[in-house]
Order: structure tokens, then sequence, then C-alpha cells
């Protein structure tokens, strides 16, 4: 019998039934056959060596698709789990699929997974995959399946839950089989560049009612070019880490007996958030900002007249009560300047009315993506509420754009992307149910967009609950993004509470919020800066900008003097008048990035100079106090980057 097979460019081809999408692929290019990994089969993914039993449309898939990375991935996972039943084949399997950075697999044994003994089951991987064994795919009965399985009792517990009457399942060689749906790639030689990367805890089904399982993590790419790079890149992050910097640096810290994700802000670490709170504070009075101070908590009341209550129940703390009432940390400091504003009579003469406040907030994040000061449960935002009529919203939206770059190249913050988060009209649950408030805010910020001539990108399910975002979107050293500045259109909040100001017309008529935020919580802030600068912040903002080392006892008093001139020239100097010898305090201020060491001996004094050392630039020579002190302000001034 013969079947009728589709390819991408529109093109019918019959073949005989049972065909296999390797042979299409050969029949198009012997190139095709070789760069295939999977294939794509009336929309499925599919293994190339998987006969076809009818007419279908079929793309071959090639390490150009990014699907293909992932079956690739969950083959490399299959090769890892052969490797460890190789070797230790008292080995329980649980599951093993591709992730976004590569693949893991679960096992359940008693010994613990060394260092040495990843290194052997990575020698061992390799030894399978030059073996180039195909991936079959077979067919069992439930029945059947059971008692093939019977030692492998986390495999008999998933056929029980997900398999069908008859279930597929991949060999690799003669003794290993895994129930799993597929596809994978045709055989262990496509695997070419893999690497296991650690061991950690996992529980079965993520349940911490289930057995404790040994997760071994791995990623793997098409060319050791690619994984090279991505090791790379894994380095460098390790380098950058903002915890390990916090706590070399002494930034922050965080302590089990105060809790997850409740950041202590060291002195080092506080300087740096100080600093970043009065710039910003500084550039928001310049732009007619006024600022406020509110409570960090509220009665139920407020969030349930808000809609938090009911849209954002989630990520909030449980209430307390307090004699007769509830109370609830606040999640948001939006309801609170709502309340500013409508405590006194706005005319539209007064808008755009813009509250802001470095207002601290609490969010029950779950434990499991807590992450130091970027994910946290109790955050400072820098954030605003701004009042203005609907035909004020894109000059506004266009106002607070431009205080965003501008921060952010004060910052040195060049790489980003800005996202269009939008609301979801069939959730119900998570967002406002009003299409046409949806409709309206989202294109007011299309369009907004588009005037500015800014790219963007769109993305459902990411607004606010009340309303549609601009999200702007920084990455880190591994591509991760995560969501800094916002700005936030909402119809919804001054309608729940019937704000009002009066127009021209003499009558009331309702404002529109926008919500926003310039430089994201401290917290997040913080965590970027010291990954982008790898711990080394630009003058402007390092905790310590001098350390003053006197040589020798006899000028510790000079030092102590330049070190207080330096202060009241408003820069932050630390003088290190401890008896030890001057290289060692080189080094140590040098470890803590300190941009700029001032070495005194007797020469030094007696020219009333110092001899300055930069942390990067190292010796540059000696100069008179007061010409390093006018250089150092005026780096500081223009917010210099740069070292
Ligand atoms: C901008 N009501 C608005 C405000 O007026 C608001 O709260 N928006 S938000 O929910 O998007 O939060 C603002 C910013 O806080 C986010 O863009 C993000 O950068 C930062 N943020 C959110 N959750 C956390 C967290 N758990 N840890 C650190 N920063 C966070
Ligand atoms: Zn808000």
């Amino acid at each position: 019998m013969s079947i009728q097979i589709t390819l991408p460019d529109g093109s019918v081809q019959h073949f005989d039934v049972g065909v296999k999408p390797a042979d299409i692929a050969r029949g198009v290019s012997p190139r095709l056959a070789e760069d295939a990994i999977v294939a794509r089969v009336n929309g499925e993914l599919w293994d190339l060596s998987r006969p076809l039993e009818g007419d279908a449309t079929v793309q071959i898939l090639t390490t150009k698709n990014p699907e293909s990375l992932e079956v690739y991935r969950h083959s490399t996972a299959h090769l890892l789990a052969a490797a460890v039943l190789e070797l230790f084949p008292e080995t329980k399997l649980g599951i093993g699929p591709p992730i976004e950075t590569g693949f893991y697999y679960d096992f359940e044994r008693s010994e613990p997974f060394t260092e040495e003994d990843l290194r052997k089951i990575e020698e061992r991987m390799w030894e399978i995959q030059g073996r180039d064994l195909p991936y079959e795919r077979k067919y069992t009965t439930k029945e059947n399946g059971l008692k093939m399985y019977a030692d492998q009792p986390m495999k008999v517990e998933l056929i029980q839950e997900r398999a069908g009457e008859v279930f597929s399942e991949y060999t690799l060689g003669p003794h290993f089989i895994d129930f799993c749906r597929g596809p994978h790639v045709p055989s262990t030689k496509k695997i070419k560049a893999f690497k296991l990367l650690s061991v950690a805890g996992a529980y079965w089904k993520g349940s911490e009612k289930n057995q404790q399982l040994q997760r071994i993590y791995g990623t793997a790419f098409f060319s050791k070019k690619d994984l090279e790079d991505y090791l790379n890149r894994l380095e460098e992050a390790k380098r950058r880490d903002h915890r390990k910097l916090g706590r070399e640096l002494e930034l922050f810290t965080v302590n089990e007996t105060v809790g997850a994700g409740l950041p202590l802000w060291l002195p080092k670490g506080a300087v740096v958030r100080r600093v970043l709170e009065d710039y910003i504070v500084e550039q928001e009075r310049l732009q007619g900002y006024e600022h406020v101070y509110t409570p960090d908590l509220a009665k139920v009341e407020l969030y349930q007249r808000s809609g938090h209550w009911q849209h954002y129940h989630e990520d909030m703390f449980p209430p307390m009560k307090l004699e007769h009432e509830e109370m609830v940390l606040r999640p948001m400091n939006c309801p609170h300047h709502i309340l500013i504003y409508e405590s006194k009579k706005r005319s539209y003469r007064d808008l755009p009315v813009k509250l802001a406040e470095l207002g601290t907030m609490y969010r029950y994040e779950r434990s499991g993506v807590l992450s130091g000061l970027s994910r946290v449960r109790c955050m400072t935002l820098n954030d605003a509420h701004i009042f203005i009529t609907p035909e004020q919203i894109k000059q506004e939206f266009s106002t607070v754009m431009k205080l965003v770059e501008q921060a952010y190249k004060d910052l040195g913050i060049t790489q980003y992307r800005y996202r269009l988060s939008l609301g979801d009209r069939a959730n119900k649950e998570k967002y406002v149910d009003n299409d046409a408030m949806w409709d309206l805010g989202e294109r007011m910020l299309r369009e907004a967009m588009v005037d500015l001539g800014l790219p963007f990108f769109e993305a459902k399910g990411e607004a606010a609950f009340y309303g549609p975002k601009l999200d702007i979107q920084l990455a880190d050293v591994m591509g991760h993004e995560e969501t800094y500045s916002t700005i936030q259109v909402d119809f919804h909040l001054p309608n729940q509470f019937e704000l009002t100001y009066v127009g021209p017309d003499g009558k009331e008529h309702r404002p529109v919020m926008i919500h926003r935020a310039v430089i994201s919580t401290m917290e997040r802030m913080v965590s970027y800066l010291i990954e982008l600068y790898a711990g080394a912040f630009p003058l402007w903002l390092a905790p310590v900008q001098a350390s003053v080392l006197p040589i020798t006892d006899r000028n510790v008093e000079y030092a102590r003097k330049v070190h207080q001139q330096l202060m009241r020239a408003g820069l932050r100097s630390h003088l290190d008048d401890r008896n030890e010898k001057v290289n060692l305090k080189i080094r140590e201020a040098q470890l803590q990035k300190v941009p700029y060491m001032l070495v005194i001996g007797d020469r030094e004094q007696e020219s009333e100079s110092v001899a300055v050392r930069h942390r990067k630039h190292g010796d540059m020579g000696a100069k008179p106090v007061a010409q390093f002190m006018a250089e150092a302000r005026a780096l500081v001034d223009s917010r210099a980057t740069k070292d």
C-alpha cells in the first residue's frame, strides 16, 4: 500500500506504508539525512526510525531546530541512566527529562554519588556512545511491562499511573530499557558533546513525603564548541554569582533564624543601597515626583477593595488577627498611595499627581524560587503611582521611559529587552474580568512603544492582575532573564476606589493610574549590579571608594588626616591603620575590589601627597591629596561606570 507524504515545501511524494522519516530524509539529500535529529509527523515529534502508518506531513528536524536539542538531551539522559546501571546495577531509576540547561536523571541508591563516581559515569557514557547503539522504540502490554520492570519500583509506579494497555519504551543495547514516550535520536553516535555537572538531592515526584533521590545534572550540546562556550559561561556565572560575592565582599547575608528570602544588608551592601536610593529619589524629585511614607501593612479590607485579595491572594502572607481586625503585610504599595491621592480634592490642573515611595512590601514567594537578593520575600521597591487623565497616558509613559533610560545609562546597564506583558482573557482568577479595559490598556502600551520607536516582544499571561505592563528584561551571564523596570497602565484600581478629579467642565472624572518602578526593588537591582560588575562597583556606587594605607606607624597620623579630608569631601574612605605590612593591606583592599588604594609613607607625608594605586590599572604614581580628591569627585559626579 502506498501513502502520501507532504513535505514542508508543499510537495507530495508517495511511499510504501512503513516508510521511515530517515528514508524520506535520505531521499531529499544525504546531507539532510546526516544532519537529521528527529522528525515532526503531523505536528508530533517522531523518531527518524519509526515507521509511518498512513498519509502524513513530515518535517525533518536538524540541529537548527530548537526541539531537536531537547530530544538530544533527553537521549543523553538515557545514556546517563544506562551508564549508571552498568556501573551500579543495584540503582533504581526515577525520571530523566531534558531541562532548559541540559538534562537530569533521578536515581535511588543508598551510597551517595561522589565526584569520582561522576567522572567514571561520564567515562562509561562515552564508552556506550562509542558502541553506536540505536535508541529502539518497542511496545509492551501493561501486564508484561509490570513484570519486566519488577525490580524498578518507581518505573512500576509510573507505568501503573500513566501507561495505556500497550505502551512504548526505548532500549539502548541488550540491557537497558526505559518506559518512555520518546522520541530519541537514532543512535548514541549522534551524541557528540556532553558533561555531567553536579549531584543534588531531590524527592521522588517532588514531594518531601516521598523517598530522597540523587539527581545527576548534566548538559549536552550538538558540538564540542557549544559545550565549551556554555561551560565557560557557567564558570563566569559562578565567579560573578551575587550570593558568593555578597558573602566575600560583605554586602548581605541570609540567616536561617530570620528566615529564607529575608536578607540582612551588611554595612557595605547598605551603602550601595543607600547610594542607589538617594540617586533615584533625586532623579524623581527633578521630575516632579512627591515622596511619601506609608505603613507596610493594612487591614484586609483594603486589599479586598483593591482586588489584591481576590487575584493576588496566593502571593500574600497570611493575615494576622489584631483585636477585632485582620491585618496583612502589603504585597504592593498601590492601595496606600491611592488613599493619599483621595485624601484631598484633585483638579485636572493638579494632574499628573506623582506619588513616589521606596516602599517595602512582602510577597510569599515559594521557598524553591528564592535566591539571594534577586528573589526575596521582603523587598523595597522604587515605586510610584502616577494619576493622570486618559489623554496624558502616552506623554507620561514616554517621560517615565526617559527616566528608565537615564538610570540605565548612569548604572552602566546596556543589555535589555522590552516586553509587553499582556493579560489573559480566559483566566478570570488571575486577571480582572473586563475585556474592554484590557484591550484599551494593551493598545495604549503598544502604541506608546511604537511612537517611541522602541522594539519589543509580547508575552501573554505576564500582566499584573489590574492591567498590562511594559517590562524591561535584563539577562544574567547565563542568559536567564528577569523583570526589572516596569511601567503599567491601570484603569481598574481608580474604579475600585472611585477616584475622581474635577475637569475643566467642573464635573468629576475618573483618572487613570500608571504604576512604575524605575530601578526595580533595591534587592533585585543590587543583585544585578553585583553580577554586572563582578563586585567591582563603579566609583560612584562602590561601598568603599578609597582605602588609606599608612606604611608605618609614623604615617598613621597624616593618613588619618587624609582620610578625614576625603570624608569631608563626600568620598567614602576607609583608614586601614592596623599594624600590618602594607602589602597585606593592599592585597586585602584589592580583594575587596576597592577602586583606589592610597599608600602613605614618609615621602608622601612630607609632600602632602598620596601614592595612588588603582584596583585595575595598578600604580598611578603620587599625587597631591587635593588633586586626587578633585579627580575622584569628578568621576563620582559624572557617575562614570568604566574603570
Ligand atoms: C510598580 N504595583 C506595582 C508597582 O507600582 C508592582 O508592584 N509591580 S510588580 O509586581 O511588577 O513589582 C515591581 C517589580 O518588583 C518587579 O518588576 C520586579 O523587578 C520586582 N520584584 C517583584 N518580585 C520580587 C521579588 N520577589 N524579589 C525581588 N524583586 C521583586
Ligand atoms: Zn502599584
